[in-house]
């Protein structure tokens, strides 16, 4: 066709002239394509276990309450919005919880119930996509670019999720929708609880500009601080730097930050697979050489790790505890019990003993990690590995 000929024998002299100005002026060349045509909707329930609670029990409806142990040593696993007023957060120590707001009303969890209210919401994702990625018990990634329903705009799957959520569980969730996964999870926790956020492409970077970099996905305490020191606190200034040295500050996060600071996410929505464990690490600082300080390290991993197992819903009999030395020689020692570990006291007192019969390098120890698995419920809902983002 003869209108197209001309074209090609320009495009040609375009690339000639283009390589030589490169060569003289550098010049931004995307290094990521920025994928923009799919919808990706993410839920996330309001309050999860404290709303079950008060759903099932109408005397807890606009009280403020805390799931968790409410003995001295327990902690919130999460709070009413009525107790968030007042301060009181998931993970928090029940005493502090009480100290914040004396008419807190205690409930213990019950995570089997919790896990079944959770594969009814998944039902009803169902009706509109397979595509469904679980991130933890009360949270999911959905694409649902094709969905069962037919719906063209992602905000429309949206609002039927969360219709059919309130009406026929009544429960509230939150969600987001955008093109890709980071700015969907952004979106569902802006408007929290009862949120409906939509991000545009055109709109996306005005958004990422306005946020702290903590709600990167991805970016833990310590990402952050490094962040920080750098006087990277915002997407724009992360922009500033190349792919090399974000890379040579943040190893494979510097790349995600790269991409996400320029609102790129082209993971894709990976439908559930089943999780064989949940597992946390430290790196530390300087090489640990003393046994207290070890100890200290376990208490904190003890505790995220109960954290995790919670959120994750993952339950298993095994505890694995990792001993990295300082030349990078890694050691794991297990240990099996028969039930489900589940308590910080109780994966401390293993990881204490595991440690007992560890060898402990002179140099020191580099990191210290702590793993369940050997699943004791098959039936669990399946469950993306929280521990798996780089970073922190
Ligand atoms: P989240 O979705 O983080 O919190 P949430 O649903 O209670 O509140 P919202 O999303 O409205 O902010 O966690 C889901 C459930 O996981 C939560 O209801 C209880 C459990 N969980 C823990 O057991 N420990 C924790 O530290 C966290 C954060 C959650
Ligand atoms: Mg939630
Ligand atoms: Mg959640």
């Amino acid at each position: 066709m003869p209108s197209i000929m001309p074209v090609f024998c320009y495009d040609e002299q375009i690339l000639h002239f283009f390589l030589s100005f490169s060569r003289r002026m550098p010049i931004e060349t995307p290094l990521f394509r920025n994928d923009t045509h799919r919808k990706i909707v993410h839920v996330d329930m309001d309050a999860f276990y404290a709303s079950v609670e008060q759903r099932d029990r109408p005397e807890l409806r606009g009280r403020p309450i805390a799931v968790g142990h409410a003995d001295g040593r327990g902690v919130v696993a999460t709070a009413s919005y009525e107790a968030r007023q007042f301060g009181v957060r998931s993970a928090m120590p029940s005493s502090r919880a009480r100290q914040l707001c004396p008419d807190l009303i205690f409930v213990e969890g019950r995570m089997s119930h919790y896990k079944a209210v959770s594969a009814e919401i998944h039902e009803i994702f169902r009706r509109f996509t397979d595509v469904i990625e679980p991130i933890s018990i009360d949270e999911a990634f959905l694409d649902v670019t094709e969905n069962k329903a037919g719906l063209t705009l992602g905000v429309e799957v949206a609002k039927a999720i969360k219709k059919a959520i309130r009406t026929e569980l009544n429960l509230v969730a939150s969600a987001g929708v955008s093109y890709n996964k980071f700015l969907a999870k952004v979106a569902s926790d802006w408007r929290k609880p009862d949120g409906l956020c939509t991000i545009h492409p055109d709109r996306a970077l005005s958004f990422i500009d306005q946020l702290p970099v903590e709600a990167f996905w991805g970016v833990g305490p310590a990402t952050a601080k490094r962040l920080h020191e750098l006087g990277l606190d915002s997407a724009p200034k992360i922009r500033a730097l190349s792919l090399n040295e974000l890379i040579a500050h943040f190893g494979e996060m510097g790349s995600i930050l790269y991409q996400f600071s320029r609102g790129i996410d082209n993971r894709s929505v990976r439908p559930e697979r089943i999780r064989k464990s949940v597992g946390c690490e430290e790196t530390f600082e300087e090489d640990i050489r003393h046994r207290a300080l070890l100890e200290d390290a376990l208490r904190r991993l003890a505790e995220e790790l109960e954290g995790r197992l919670a959120r994750s819903g993952f339950r298993g009999s095994t505890l694995t505890l990792k001993i990295r030395h300082y030349d990078f020689t890694t050691r794991t020692r297990s240990i099996s019990v028969g039930t489900a570990i589940t308590d910080r006291r109780e994966i401390l007192r293993l990881a204490d003993e595991l440690l007992d019969g560890a060898t402990i390098p002179e140099r020191g120890v580099r990191l210290l990690g702590l793993t369940v698995s050997t699943p004791v419920d098959e039936r669990q809902p399946l469950l993306f590995d929280l521990a798996a983002l780089p970073g922190d």
